[in-house]
């Protein structure tokens, strides 16, 4: 309960914020975007991870208005990086299946890019499948709405919830994220290997893109670059950054 009066108040006094990790696309070698990540700078507690607060955010409700808020500042960082030197920067923002039910996403969406006035394609939103699954009608038709504005969207953590591959047929879906447990052993253990290629070619197969998330070895990389995994994400590249660092490192690297 302190903790829920925590974060209420958090959203109130502005005390999030967006850390950013980048994806680097494995044919170019160069950053294709961002994932945002939530932070909450807690006054007499410093730096606060997701881990420690998304869970209240969930069962509360809250993670409704915090989502709304997400899109909100990534919208505006990608018109501030756009006018800048930075350039165009896609950025992934992760959505609770709250936010489908109680929220008005795509409302929220449609007016956080006309507010800032970005191109809808830099914008990408990664679900799980339980957040697809938990309303599968309306989701569907919010996402077709969103998809034809022409955000990209994502599953993240494939291959880990409890849904059958049948929605990948039903939601307009553009990318596969390769949950890390598949991803951590990849270069050692058959089964993990297996699973891997398996989403790498079924992806590819029904014309979606792949990125692998938790990649922290270069042997990692060379190997989901043999198999034509698209995109990687990870330590190996970086951690999520503070915005200047993250701006810093898209210059370095074009
Ligand atoms: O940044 P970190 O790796 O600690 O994130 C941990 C978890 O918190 C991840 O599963 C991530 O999806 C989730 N998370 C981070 N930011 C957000 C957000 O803005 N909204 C939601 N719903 N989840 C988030
Ligand atoms: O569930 P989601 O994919 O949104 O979670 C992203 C989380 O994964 C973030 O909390 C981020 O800090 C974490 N993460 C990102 N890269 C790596 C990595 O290379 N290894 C590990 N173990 N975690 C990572
Ligand atoms: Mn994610
Ligand atoms: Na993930």
């Amino acid at each position: 309960l302190d903790l829920e009066l925590a974060l209420r108040h958090a959203l109130e006094h502005n005390e999030f914020l967006l850390y950013y990790q980048p994806k680097v696309n494995l044919r170019t070698g160069r950053i294709a975007g961002a994932e945002a990540l939530l932070r909450w700078n807690r006054p007499g507690f410093g730096l606060v991870f997701p881990a420690e607060f998304v869970p209240v955010m969930e069962e509360t409700g809250l993670i409704v208005r915090v989502g709304a808020w997400v899109i909100e500042e990534a919208c505006r960082q990608i018109a501030q990086w756009s006018a800048s030197e930075v350039g165009d920067v896609r950025v992934a923002v992760n959505v609770s299946s709250r936010q489908f039910v109680e929220g008005d996403l795509e409302g929220d969406i449609r007016a956080a890019i006309g507010r800032h006035g970005i191109e809808p394609s830099l914008l990408e939103l990664e679900l799980t499948e339980s957040a697809l699954m938990s309303n599968a009608d309306h989701t569907i038709k919010v996402l077709g709405n969103l998809k034809q504005l022409g955000i990209t969207i994502a599953i993240d953590d494939f291959g880990t919830g409890y849904s059958s591959l049948a929605y990948l047929k039903r939601f307009p879906i553009d990318k596969l994220k390769i949950d890390i447990a598949f991803v951590r052993e990849v270069t050692v253990n058959p089964d993990d290997a297996a699973i891997a290629l398996a989403i790498i070619g079924m992806a590819h197969s029904l014309h979606m893109q792949v990125i692998a998330e938790g990649v922290e070895t270069p042997a990692q990389v060379a190997y989901l670059r043999r198999h034509r995994c698209d995109e990687v994400q990870g330590f190996h590249f970086s951690r999520p950054l503070p915005v200047k660092e993250f701006g810093a490192m898209v210059l370095a690297n074009l």
